[in-house]
């Protein structure tokens, strides 16, 4: 990447950047400038992005949600009984909390429910959903980034035990040291005595896993070119979406799907005073998506202080949801 002749002086605004515009630029040019260039997959998320998502959620070829959702159905009795009584339930991530509600179908008296999402608008909406629907729940919405760490809020019943729930294999999405540093800030929410209700993708027969990453709609490919179009908007970046195609890989040394953006020709992107050369068929990666077995989840999950106690799974064997207790 090479200083700009064009652009010399960044200006992704008319108004001029404001401090989280400048984080982002910074963050952004960082993945860009390294080797194979790598984006943050948080940046797939903004409005446009979360609704191709709940789209992709929908589509025959990704297995992920319906799987989730059926193993839930199916054992949210039993994962009520490891639950216990009169818990806290604490959703990192919450979005809709579509999932939470079989769960809290099986869980009448739990001392309150804490959603916790970065977008206020999307949190405050299903919160006051959910609190509609069950009343006599105390819903507590935390609006806050779940990696930078947990508060729990008092609630009026004093709570027997905190329990986290984190279903969607969001998990997978975190490289390895990241996702152990995420599993310790949630032991360190649940404390002593505390809980996690956690849903994992196995790894399975690689055309399965290409297939959920790169459906025959397109739909997959749509959520990752968006990328572009949001860096555009957001950071005055010239991205040319049409010159780039989605494809998924799946690695097996690493256990991972990775989404990448390929460059179709030779070009040169403008963003923040800087321009970034792309060879043809360059690679920009913008997502992990990690696939356990039991062994390799539990064997991550100890590393952060958790002792695997319960485990579900569908019929095929695709998914798996497991209960962890703090050691
Ligand atoms: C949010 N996350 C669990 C999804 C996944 O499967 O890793 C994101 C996704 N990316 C492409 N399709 C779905």
């Amino acid at each position: 990447m090479t200083k700009s002749q064009r652009n010399p002086k960044p200006a992704p605004h008319a108004h001029g950047p404001d401090a989280a515009d400048w984080l982002l630029i910074e963050q952004v040019l960082a993945g860009l400038r390294s080797t194979p260039k790598r984006l943050s997959p948080a940046y797939l998320y903004d409005r446009r992005g979360s609704q191709l998502f709940e789209a992709i959620c929908e589509l025959p070829e990704y297995y992920l949600t319906r799987t989730e959702t059926g193993i839930l159905a199916r054992y949210a009795a039993q994962m009520a009984e490891c639950i216990g009584e009169q818990a806290l339930l604490l959703e990192p991530g919450s979005g809709s909390s579509r999932k939470t509600r079989l769960l809290l179908d099986a869980l009448p008296d739990l001392a309150a429910y804490v959603p916790v999402d970065i977008s206020r608008t999307h949190l405050l909406e299903a919160a006051r959903a959910l609190q509609a629907a069950y009343p006599r729940l105390e819903v507590l919405p935390v609006c806050a980034d779940f990696t930078q760490g947990f508060t729990v809020p008092p609630s009026r019943r004093p709570p027997s035990r905190v329990v986290v729930f984190f279903p969607g294999s969001t998990l997978g999405n975190f490289d390895a040291a990241e996702a152990v540093r995420l599993l310790e800030l949630m032991r360190c929410a649940a404390g002593a005595g505390g809980g996690l209700l956690v849903g994992i993708d196995l790894a399975k027969d690689p055309a399965i896993l290409e297939s959920a990453y790169n459906d025959s709609a397109g739909v997959t490919a749509e959520f990752n070119l968006n990328l572009l179009v949001r860096l555009n908007r957001e950071l005055a970046a010239d991205f040319d979406p049409g010159s780039f195609r989605h494809e998924a890989v799946w690695l097996p040394a690493q256990s991972r799907i990775e989404m990448h953006l390929v460059s179709v020709r030779r070009q040169t992107v403008h963003l923040a005073g800087e321009n970034v050369e792309f060879a043809v068929g360059e690679r920009l990666v913008t997502e992990h998506c990690h696939k356990y077995s039991a062994e390799s989840f539990a064997s991550q999950a100890r590393t952060a202080g958790w002792r695997p106690r319960r485990a579900w799974r569908d019929a095929r064997g695709y998914f798996s949801v497991q209960y962890l207790e703090t050691v």
